[in-house]
């Protein structure tokens, strides 16, 4: 049986899961309409793991007992600058997102609530993955550059990454 006060911050992690669902879905427009065909279908297939990550978190809650509440989620960035600066956005969004999940496992462990922490695991995990994964992706911008031919070869790159996730 979880506490309240649980609850409520796993509750809050599912808002946010969504708002970053949210923000990737809102990047894959800005990308496809600017003709990154592989960059959108990675955002697109990204958007749709934050809805996964936002699920395990709705089950668990609903499993121990507590009641996932789905609150309002705020707009996300619509406007980007460059590729480049969209990307540097998702590093520094996973960047936060790791923070909250530290948070969240703080919380849990010193309220000596083992399972939800037990439970955090796999967010902690994951953050870690995706932190090297957006982080990779700034660097091979940043190392190629922003020309025509670079941007060319950097989304079809994503296209190919999006394919393997
Ligand atoms: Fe991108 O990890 Fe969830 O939010």
């Amino acid at each position: 049986m979880l506490t309240q006060s649980m609850v409520d911050k796993l509750n809050e992690q599912i808002n946010m899961e969504f708002f970053s669902s949210n923000l990737y879905l809102q990047m894959s427009a800005w990308c496809e309409n600017k003709g990154y065909e592989g960059a959108a279908k990675f955002m697109r297939e990204h958007a749709d793991e934050e809805m996964e990550h936002m699920r395990r978190l709705f089950t668990y809650v609903s499993e121990t007992g507590g009641l996932p509440l789905l609150g309002s989620i705020e707009a996300p960035e619509s406007e980007f600058e460059s590729l480049l600066s969209l990307f540097e956005y998702t590093f520094e969004h996973e960047q936060l997102i790791t923070s909250k999940i530290n948070a969240l496992a703080h919380a849990a462990f010193t309220n000596q609530d083992y399972s939800t922490f037990n439970f955090l695991q796999w967010y902690v995990a994951e953050q870690h993955e995706e932190e090297k994964l957006f982080g990779s992706i700034v660097d091979k911008i940043r190392m190629i550059g922003e020309d025509g031919q670079a941007l060319y070869l950097i989304d079809r790159e994503l296209k190919d990454l999006a394919v393997e996730g």
